[in-house]
């Protein structure tokens, strides 16, 4: 594979940094063999749009069907090992003083990855919770073919993330905000940039001065406006940017 170069300015700013934000989409699990969102669904689930699947709309009107589209990704997601990039983003944390990792992925591969404290801002997968009165599940037994009903309340349980519509969980949307206004370089890793408010941070961000970089190897509307836009995929160009980093750090020229 060629070596893909890192500028170095986007070096010495992450070598230098007090404050350094990632925010991770889809496409930072799609080298793990997770499919990104938007990516067509394989097999059973290639009839169906996961934009369609993810409301709470659709777990009212069909909840056997959505709870089966999640089973799905609960057996692909427990079969996936993370990658070099998740494991550079672990890594990375250690060189800098302070690292923000906001992931809007649900399937724990950053923490897998070794990565701490993570801020999960769309929820994940195995953290389920009761469809009225939100009574955390954590250990439903798998497989389960159906959604169970809650033992407090009685209601169909659910998977525990954020669906369209829905609110983010205010904790991790507070911190991730706060980051965001607060971080010297932000890194936009794998995301298409769409999906409200997680894209909002990438503005807020660069409307504070930090110094923005797109990872995406289909650059987007966002790498339009970043200070540098890295179009490889994140399993190649994270490795990269962290040996790069640490050659940086080890000879001073940071
Ligand atoms: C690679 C790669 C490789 C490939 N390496 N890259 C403002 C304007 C308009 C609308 C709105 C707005 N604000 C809010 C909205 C509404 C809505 C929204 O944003 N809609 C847009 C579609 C327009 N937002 C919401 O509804 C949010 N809630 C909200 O705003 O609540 C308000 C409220 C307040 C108070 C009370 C009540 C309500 C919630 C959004 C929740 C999103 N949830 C999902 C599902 C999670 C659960 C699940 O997984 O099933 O989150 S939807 C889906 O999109 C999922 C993802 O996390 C999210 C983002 O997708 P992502 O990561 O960008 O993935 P893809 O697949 O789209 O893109 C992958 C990218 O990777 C591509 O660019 C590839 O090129 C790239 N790639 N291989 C690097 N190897």
């Amino acid at each position: 594979m060629q070596d893909l170069s890192i500028p170095q300015a986007l070096v010495s700013s992450v070598a230098g940094a007090r404050h350094v934000m990632v925010v991770t989409g889809a496409g930072m699990s799609a080298e793990s063999g997770v499919p990104t969102f938007r990516d067509a669904q394989t097999g059973l689930w290639s009839r169906f749009r996961p934009e369609e699947l993810a409301t709470p709309e659709a777990f009212e009107a069909d909840p056997d069907t959505v709870w089966a589209w999640y089973e799905w990704r609960r057996d692909l997601v427990a079969r996936a090992e993370p990658h070099a990039g998740h494991r550079a983003l672990a890594e990375l944390a250690g060189l800098v003083p302070r690292l923000t990792l906001v992931t809007q992925n649900v399937d724990g591969l950053h923490e897998r990855a070794g990565s701490r404290d993570v801020v999960e801002f769309h929820g994940n997968l195995f953290a389920n919770r009761c469809f009225l009165a939100g009574h955390a599940l954590r250990d439903v037994p798998r497989p389960c073919a159906k959604p169970p009903t809650c033992p407090t309340c009685g209601s169909l349980v659910r998977p525990g993330v954020v669906w369209f519509g829905e609110a983010i969980p205010e904790s991790a949307l507070a911190r991730a905000a706060a980051s965001a206004g607060d971080c010297d370089v932000f890194l936009s890793v794998g995301t298409s940039s769409l999906v409200y408010p997680a894209a909002g941070l990438a503005h807020l961000a660069r409307d504070a001065g930090a110094v923005t970089v797109e990872i995406n190897p289909e650059p987007t509307e966002f790498a339009g406006v970043a200070t540098h836009a890295l179009a490889a995929p994140a399993g190649r160009a994270l490795p990269a940017l962290l040996a790069s980093v640490q050659q940086a750090l080890a000879s001073g020229r940071a």
